[in-house]
């Protein structure tokens, strides 16, 4: 069901094990974060350092909780765009995604351009998990797709890289939806493209052709009908500058553990 033996077990993934695995090919989240000007401050600010602060920092690579097919949810609520309604985008669906293109560029070595089957011929990780809306609604689904990470290191990320900014094929009330997240997330190992939802092909309500679940995260980080992923040094160049479409809009938290 998972590449993981025992995906619940959270021993079952230490930090050296994530690390490990990266090869050095690419800055390691955390690295990346304590290199950011950000990370920096939040870490080493004051006379102090906040031990609890830095301890659940160091806890991210930690996994959400993962359930099992019983615990599944009858009814997975759709939420925000249910349907991009583009003609391009019904064009897309009518030929069931065969043109679709994920790019991924911005500093990376490889700029990509990957299609759906390529994104389906690639080694998937299965997981179900519950999804939390900001809104006060969960639902536990299973999610299928490539772990974001094995793109990234396909595509080799310079080392001034500090986020993964995903671009939608929607308009939400006439603006393109899109959202961010940082290297520490684009690396969890649940984090993943998923193409498909509890055994099937991803419905257009819930993203289609592929959508990004970052299972750490509230809903509206977890970015549907994605097109693009752009590599990035800083979010203060993109859209209003706050990480997101609702960051930009209603000042959600870029940042929305859970
Ligand atoms: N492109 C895009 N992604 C999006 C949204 C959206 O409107 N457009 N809504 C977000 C919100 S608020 C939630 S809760 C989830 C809903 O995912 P679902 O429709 O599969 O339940 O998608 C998120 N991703
Ligand atoms: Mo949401």
């Amino acid at each position: 069901m998972s590449d993981k033996k025992n995906p619940g077990d959270k021993a079952s993934l230490t930090r050296r094990a994530l690390i490990g695995g990266m090869a050095g090919t690419v800055l390691t989240g955390c690295d990346a974060f304590q290199e950011s000007e950000t990370g920096r401050s939040i870490l080493f600010s004051g006379e102090k350092i906040n031990m609890g602060l830095q301890r659940a920092l160091m806890d991210r690579d930690a996994l959400a909780r993962e359930y099992s097919e019983a615990q599944m949810s009858p009814r997975f609520r759709a939420n925000g765009t249910r349907d991009p309604g583009t003609p391009d985008y019904a064009a897309h669906v009518a030929n069931g995604f065969a043109d679709w293109r994920l790019t991924i560029d911005g500093r990376v070595d490889r700029p990509m351009s990957l299609s759906i089957a390529e994104l389906r011929a690639m080694p998937a990780r299965t997981q179900i998990t519950r999804h939390d809306c900001v809104e006060g609604w969960s639902a536990i689904g299973k999610w299928h797709g490539p772990q974001l990470a094995t793109l990234l290191k396909a595509a080799g990320l310079k080392s001034d890289a500090r986020y993964a900014v995903f671009r939608c094929a929607d308009l939400y009330r006439g603006t393109p939806y899109y959202e961010s997240i940082d290297l520490i997330d684009a690396f969890h190992p649940q984090t993943i493209l998923a193409w498909a939802m509890n055994g099937e092909m991803l419905p257009v309500a819930h993203g289609a052709p592929i959508r990004l679940r970052v299972e750490r995260q509230l809903g509206y980080k977890h970015a549907k009908y994605v097109t693009g992923i752009e590599i990035v040094p800083s979010l203060k160049p993109i859209g209003q500058g706050q990480g997101g479409y609702w960051e930009d809009r209603i000042g959600y938290d870029w940042y929305a553990g859970i």
